[in-house]
């Protein structure tokens, strides 16, 4: 914790050599003693009734050391409502340090507390195996799939989603920490991608003294804003009896043309398009190139209403007449020009209920949403839906938007406690907008101005990196970045991501470069050695 680090600063060495100590003592029979331990609702900062520990269980492993799992739940106030069930893993030696895994999607399941962090290095020992206790939960309900938002129509289900469920959760792993090593944790930091990411910037945003340092990759941020972008493609799709749709074999066309027309603007012919920028300056000839000549209308060129609709909308993404939370009234659209592959379903055909697959991906979240978390009266209709005019829907967004969104750029509270965050955004996302991500990072830094944001914040755009995989799919130990910082004031610097793709380019590496620069090759020497490329910002 913040405060606790802040007052014992002088006595760090000596503090991680008394939990250590105390660690040691700790195995099998201690595990054995949290079970049924009780946490009580005075205990937990957010209304609950309490929380118990339901199960622990002693795990011997080769590659991970020992630990001790323990499995409970947090009851809710509302009968009706789910609990939230969690995970809490102490290993026999603590390093004094406690991580926070975040979710996915729309939640419903634990987070894997035994794997690295997202995107963390392959070739070194998962957090839990460094001494890190590790720590989730499944957000406050539970499902099959991670595309469910039914759980939403329960009020307080919902607010546990939105953001309650992160402190609940540290709640009761400080209680379960404290009794376990009996000795405060030095820091405590929360990792996550897409939604774990939005959940990192929240833990940040809401308890600046509660977490030392967070890592959030492709933040769904601007929730409201990205699931009102879904609808807005829904519309251009589907509308005319699906006149927007542009065939799957069409948009590969498309996107290997942009790739190979904007892979050398970083210097290197790799696959690669590094210098997003410039590409996007020359993306109006992408649409020249495949627009139909008049008078032609096949499954192999854009008509003008596939490209003033669906092009413009992925593209472009949109502006509204009104305002969500913290001012944000836009939502900036992908690099879709630009090799990115969209995902406008493998069917022409409009269905209710949206399913992503058939059709749009974020056509089908975005349905999921408005269906459970804004139309609790089932008298939505999506397919006629305008983003432009919610009407009677327009005060539910804006609320909806307070309590989940995660852009208010006043993090000034985080970084005067000296919180540390470090934001990655990959260039070819095409779940979250990189350009959103751009644009929240700009407002961080306008309001806090230049200096406090280099003091407490990083934010790196990987080219190639998508929502999870993508053509380079970065390894790379953002954790030691974050916990050097936080720990001992060493600031980020100097990073190589590795390629973990399974195609020919797995194992090649490229400088992790902080926007807006992006890695240039040198011209010469080896395309698959980050020693080769040097960050610019032109
Ligand atoms: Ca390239």
């Amino acid at each position: 914790m913040n405060a606790f680090y802040l007052t014992a600063s002088v006595g760090m060495a000596a503090c991680l050599i008394a939990a250590d100590a105390k660690a040691a003592e700790f195995g099998e029979a201690a595990c054995s003693d949290l079970s049924g331990m009780v946490i009580t609702r005075e205990s937990i900062s957010l209304p609950t009734t309490g929380a118990e520990v339901s199960k622990t269980e002693w795990v011997v492993t080769d590659d991970l050391g020992s630990f001790c799992r323990v499995s409970g739940a947090t009851h809710p106030v509302d009968a009706e409502a789910p609990p939230i069930q969690w995970e809490i893993d102490l290993p026999s030696i603590w390093n004094g340090r406690m991580l926070q895994y975040g979710g996915g999607g729309y939640n419903g399941v634990l987070p894997d507390m035994l794997g690295p962090v997202v995107h963390g290095p392959l070739d070194t020992p998962v957090p839990l195996a460094q001494g890190y206790v590790t720590f989730g939960s499944d957000s406050g309900h539970t499902a099959m799939s991670t595309n469910d938002a039914s759980f939403a129509r329960n009020a307080e289900a919902l607010a546990n989603y939105g953001y309650m469920h992160i402190r609940k959760t540290l709640d009761v792993a400080l209680m379960v920490v404290g009794a376990a090593y009996e000795t405060e944790p030095v820091a405590v930091y929360y990792a996550g991608g897409s939604t774990g990411g939005r959940e990192a910037l929240i833990a940040a945003l809401r308890w600046p003294e509660a977490y030392d340092g967070v890592i959030s990759y492709y933040p769904t941020a601007n929730f409201v804003g990205l699931r009102l972008w879904g609808s807005a493609l829904n519309r251009a799709i589907y509308d005319d009896a699906s006149a927007g749709w542009i065939p799957p074999e069409l948009v590969k066309e498309i996107s290997a043309f942009a790739t190979d027309r904007c892979d050398e603007l970083g210097g290197a012919k790799d696959g690669l398009v590094a210098n997003m920028a410039a590409c996007r300056e020359q993306s109006s000839s992408v649409i020249e190139h495949f627009a139909c000549p008049e008078g032609r209308a096949d499954d192999r060129c854009l008509t003008p209403l596939q490209i003033e609709r669906t092009i413009r909308t992925y593209h472009d993404g949109y502006t509204l007449p009104y305002e969500l939370a913290n001012g944000f009234n836009t939502y900036p659209g992908y690099n879709s020009l630009e090799g990115v592959i969209t995902n406008l379903g493998t069917k022409r055909g409009y269905a209710e209920p949206v399913i992503s697959g058939p059709n749009a991906h974020h056509a089908a979240r975005a349905y999921e949403f408005f269906q459970h978390m804004i139309d609790q009266d089932d008298t939505f209709k999506y397919s006629t839906f305008d983003i432009a005019e919610p009407g009677p829907y327009k005060e539910r967004l804006i609320e909806i938007s307070e309590m989940i969104d995660a852009n208010d750029p006043d993090l000034s509270a985080f970084a005067q406690a000296g919180g540390k965050l470090i934001l990655v955004q990959g260039a070819e996302d095409p779940s979250v907008s990189p350009w959103g991500t751009v644009a929240y990072h700009d407002k961080i830094v306008e309001t806090l101005g230049e200096d406090t944001a280099s003091n407490f914040m990083r934010f790196y755009m990987l080219p190639g990196l998508a929502h999870g995989g993508g053509s380079f799919a970065p390894a790379w130990n953002s954790l030691a970045a974050l916990d050097s910082w936080v720990i001992d004031g060493i600031e980020p610097v100097d990073y190589a991501a590795t390629d973990t793709t399974d195609g020919v380019t797995r194992g090649r590496t490229l400088p992790v470069c902080q926007y807006p620069m992006w890695p240039r090759f040198k011209g010469q020497g080896d395309m698959r050695s980050a020693a080769d490329f040097v960050c610019v910002s032109n």
